[in-house]
């Protein structure tokens, strides 16, 4: 019998066991918790360390600090505790607009480490900004039109939608209503706090709310929607149990990985483009701990089909019961996929209906997904032009730094991240084309360099040195992985692209269960091997290895990939593994 069948389909109050886990797990809880409920709406300890002459926060403010879109790291490769901040913003389908962009390429040099980084939740990060220069940094940030505000935190998280900017195909309807999330999940007081610390609080720089939002906003919502703070209605004073995530796209564009988000919306739009309503799925994520069976990857559930109007209360109502619902005792067991696992599909559509009036209907029929990278030029509309640049690791560093200023700046190009970690440069002239191509073939991205059947679908975490959390290398070792995997791939002869992605922890920032190939951080210089992903990211990946050597790669996977090659021709390595259990595929790799 599954946990599942043994809980009643009831919606009481009480939060889902957490007993599962360790004191200490249950312990940092209880303190985030309390430091949320006591920070006046996420501003105290912070505010006050702020105006010191420390280096560096409090563990206290630096759990308040997230919310306003900042971690403080130390530089791993250093003996010394060396702190600086890492900062995130928050761009809704990665709409990263002109101003903004020139503004953080110059707050890169002048504060950071000289890069910025896209992520693979499509915005960008500044690394190394010193505690002192954060009030200056954030507050040029929201002069131009930026925002760092619930980047991090137990809080909804950056929404994402795909980033080509195409005009038709239900693409602009996907962005608006990623749009309209963001908005809607906006905290209140929050906001205050916001701009009090980094604009002196110029209320100028309110996040607008869009007309939609606000018209939701006034039509009647059942009364357990309202967490009973008045000035942070959806959230209340502790804010979410955890990080939440929502990732809305249109069929058969699965760029957003939508089924490792806490929501995932596909939207369906009438012939003149507009929403007519969104299939749901609900309770993925990607965390997980080593050695710890209690956490796991999971991919989310479909719940069903919504309609137009109904779509952001649904949204809404699935934020509040998880805030409602989701375990405080555990941080380890907060995400809502815990709840789904727990708790099952159909207790979650029992419990909705205090949260939500309208209906759920059937799911909709999608078309099969593909992960869309959008590399190289593309039409994006009538007489418009965008072009997809690949960044390796998403770091824009030297060189592209320095011709993506330059293109930016010259032609006032609005640039997008993609979930890949790429950038996409939009609303090309057609006699522009010729010059901004010359440009980039002055840096190696010739058309034919902008497609790379390995790289460019290839995904990894930044890692060591200024993730905390890391175990191994990620980022500073995959341009060389990747280069390995294309020997490999070439000595015998293998055409297929391969979905590689790695990650210096369990935590799976890079989304490495839902890859072809998963290489998790397990030792100093060991990976977990994954396998199994499949190129539309449709699967979870299995565990095939707990400790691969990264200098064994080629003699493990070899025979492994011959085997591929000679018995399952054009069919993709992902749906190979498909059709081999776990036991059958360790049988078939080299000796470790
Ligand atoms: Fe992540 C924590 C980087 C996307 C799951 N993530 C971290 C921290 C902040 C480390 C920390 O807590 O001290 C990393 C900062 C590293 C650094 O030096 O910058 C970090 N995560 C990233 C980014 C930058 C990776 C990247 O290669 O781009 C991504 C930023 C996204 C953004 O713009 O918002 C990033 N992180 C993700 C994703 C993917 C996604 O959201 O689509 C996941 C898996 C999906 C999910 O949430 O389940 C992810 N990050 C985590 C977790 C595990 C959460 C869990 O439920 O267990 C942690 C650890 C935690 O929260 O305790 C974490
Ligand atoms: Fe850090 Fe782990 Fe995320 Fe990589 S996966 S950025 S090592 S938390």
């Amino acid at each position: 019998m599954s946990a599942v069948d043994t809980v009643p389909l009831t919606c009481d109050n009480a939060p889902t066991a957490g007993g599962l886990l360790s004191e200490n797990g249950a312990n940092k809880m209880a303190r985030v918790e309390a430091l949320k409920l006591a920070s006046d709406h996420l501003r105290e300890p912070l505010a006050s360390e702020l105006e010191n002459e420390e280096s560096h926060f409090s563990n206290s403010a630096v759990q308040i600090l997230k919310f306003h879109g900042s971690y403080q790291q130390t530089n791993r490769d250093q003996r010394h505790r060396d702190w600086s901040m890492m900062l995130r913003l928050r761009s809704p389908g990665g709409r990263v607009p002109v101003r903004l962009y020139l503004a953080l390429d110059e707050l890169a040099d002048r504060y950071g480490n000289g890069t910025l980084r896209a992520t693979t939740r499509q915005t960008f990060q500044l690394h190394g900004i010193p505690k002192q220069g954060l009030r200056t940094v954030l507050g040029t940030i929201v002069r131009n039109l930026g925002s760092t505000l619930a980047a991090c935190g137990d809080i909804n998280r950056n929404v994402m939608a795909p980033a080509a900017p195409y005009a038709t195909a239900g693409y602009p309807a996907a962005r608006r209503l990623a749009d309209d999330i963001a908005a809607l999940l906006t905290p209140q007081a929050a906001m205050g706090a916001y701009l009090d610390l980094w604009v002196d609080g110029d209320m100028r720089y309110r996040l607008r709310s869009t007309p939609k939002v606000r018209k939701v906003n006034r039509q009647p919502t059942p009364s357990a929607v309202h967490s009973g703070d008045e000035q942070e209605p959806i959230y209340g004073s502790r804010y979410m149990p955890r990080k939440f995530k929502v990732g809305v796209t249109v069929p058969g564009d699965n760029s957003i990985d939508i089924l490792t988000q806490d929501l995932g919306l596909v939207v369906f739009t009438d012939t003149m483009g507009r929403l007519v309503g969104t299939n749901v799925y609900v309770g993925g994520g990607m965390g997980r701990t080593h050695n710890k069976e209690e956490t796991f990857a999971r991919t989310a559930d479909p719940l069903g089909y919504v309609q137009r109007h109904q779509v952001l209360a649904l949204v809404k109502a699935v934020v509040a019961l998880q805030r409602d619902h989701g375990d405080r005792q555990s941080r380890r067991h907060a995400r809502l996929k815990y709840l789904l696992h727990d708790r099952g599909v159909d207790w979650l559509r029992a419990c909705l209906a205090n949260y939500f009036h309208g209906n759920i209907l059937p799911l909709r029929k999608e078309s099969a997904r593909r992960l869309e990278h959008y590399l190289g030029w593309q039409r994006q509309e009538e007489d418009l032009w965008f072009v997809g640049l690949p960044v390796m690791t998403g770091r824009v560093a030297g060189p592209l730094k320095t011709t993506l200023r330059e293109l930016v700046q010259r032609y006032q190009l609005e640039l997008r991240v993609t979930p890949n970690q790429d950038v996409l440069l939009c609303g090309i002239a057609p006699h522009q084309k010729r010059d901004i191509q010359d440009r980039l073939d002055a840096i190696g991205l010739q058309p034919s360099a902008m497609v790379e059947p390995t790289a460019s679908h290839g995904l990894a975490c930044p890692a060591l040195p200024t993730c905390g959390l890391a175990i191994t290398e990620s980022e500073r070792a995959f341009p060389d992985v990747l280069a390995r995997f294309d020997a490999l791939r070439q000595s015998l002869g293998i055409q297929q692209p391969l979905l590689v992605r790695m990650t210096g922890c369990p935590n799976g920032c890079s989304r490495p269960y839902m890859a072809e190939v998963g290489l998790v951080g397990s030792a100093a210089g060991h990976y977990q091997l994954w396998l199994g992903g499949t190129p539309g990211l449709t699967t979870l990946a299995r565990p095939v290895l707990d400790r691969l050597p990264l200098a064994d790669l080629e003699a493990v996977l070899r025979p492994l990939f011959s085997h591929w090659v000679r018995t399952a021709a054009g069919k993709s390595f992902g749906a190979f593994c498909q059709d081999h259990t776990t036991e059958q595929l360790r049988e078939l790799l080299g000796a470790v």
